[in-house]
């Protein structure tokens, strides 16, 4: 059977708007707490009342619409019971920077996608601080507030400058287990100019990686990496940074995309994004990514 995806793309922004009222009531202290639990252990690693309830409430309602399909969400799986098959399959982040959230920084969004025979189809990212959403599907391009097209300020890709103008957007991670504490730090030092490697202009680190891929597909940032995320931090930002003409890669510049990864480099649309734009970019990815 083919999926309605245009019907699954609207259903699933307004699904992320009910989602981030829960969020925005409770960052502006008229609903639920924003105090964060220490998960799994790991202080670097939180979850508050909100992550819980918004993936119950979301779940729920895509229950209720598509019965038949699975659903993958961040509170609900544990490292070692779920898998990716090729059922229709939400994937969702409740609360997407949750540290942010519990601090009250206002970049934090609520993350859903739904994948098809595996492939990424539909993404939407939104920020119920800043009221930006963020959404697209395969073949449509990519909007923010569903009525303007990304990248900025046209629509259309600017060229991608040298490294050593790119500003450069990673995150963190709350994985702290040495090997990829080390490889996460080794990235940086490469971009900050050590190692043999190119000097970026700057990094950003935004708390979020939704927000991210979502920064990479406005143009804001031109690449974004990050070490040890999972699926659901940039399942729907990979559809969105794609369709905004971006593209999503597993360092070392690789064309192979492997979805549950957990190593991702997003880099923004280029103007005149043919053979040789392209192998540039596989370049910067070198460059950028050590692991
Ligand atoms: C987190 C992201 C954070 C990223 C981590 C983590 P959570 O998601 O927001 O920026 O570095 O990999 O996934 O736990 O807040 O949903």
């Amino acid at each position: 059977s083919t999926l309605d995806t245009a019907a699954i793309l609207q259903f699933a922004c307004d699904l992320a708007r009910q989602g981030g009222q829960v969020i925005r009531d409770a960052f502006y202290g008229q609903g639920l707490s924003v105090e964060g639990q220490v998960k799994n252990g790991n202080p670097s690693d939180l979850v508050t009342l909100v992550d819980q309830h918004v993936e119950t409430l979301v779940f729920g309602i895509i229950r209720e619409r598509y019965p038949d399909h699975k659903l993958i969400g961040e509170e609900s799986a544990s490292d070692s019971s779920w898998t990716l098959a090729d059922d229709p399959t939400w994937i969702v982040d409740p609360v997407d920077g949750t540290t942010n959230f519990t601090q009250r920084f206002p970049f934090v969004a609520i993350s859903i996608a739904l994948a098809y025979r595996k492939e990424l189809v539909v993404g939407v990212v939104y920020n119920p601080v800043l009221d930006e959403l963020y959404s697209a599907r395969q073949g449509h391009g990519a909007w923010l507030n569903q009525s303007t097209r990304l990248p900025f300020p046209t629509g259309q890709p600017a060229p991608l400058p040298p490294l050593n103008q790119c500003l450069v957007g990673f995150e963190h991670g709350s994985d702290r287990t040495p090997a990829v504490l080390d490889s996460r730090l080794a990235s940086l030092r490469r971009s900050g100019g050590g190692e043999g490697g190119a000097q970026v202009r700057g990094v950003r680190v935004l708390g979020s990686g939704a927000l991210d891929m979502c920064m990479v597909a406005r143009g804001a940032t031109d690449m974004y990496w990050e070490i040890g995320s999972h699926l659901w931090d940039i399942a729907a930002g990979t559809v969105i940074v794609r369709e905004a003409g971006g593209i999503v890669v597993n360092g070392r510049g690789g064309d192979n995309f492997d979805i549950l990864g957990r190593k991702y480099l997003a880099i923004r649309a280029a103007a005149n994004d043919d053979d040789a734009e392209h192998s540039i970019k596989h370049a910067l990815a070198r460059e950028v990514l050590t692991y």
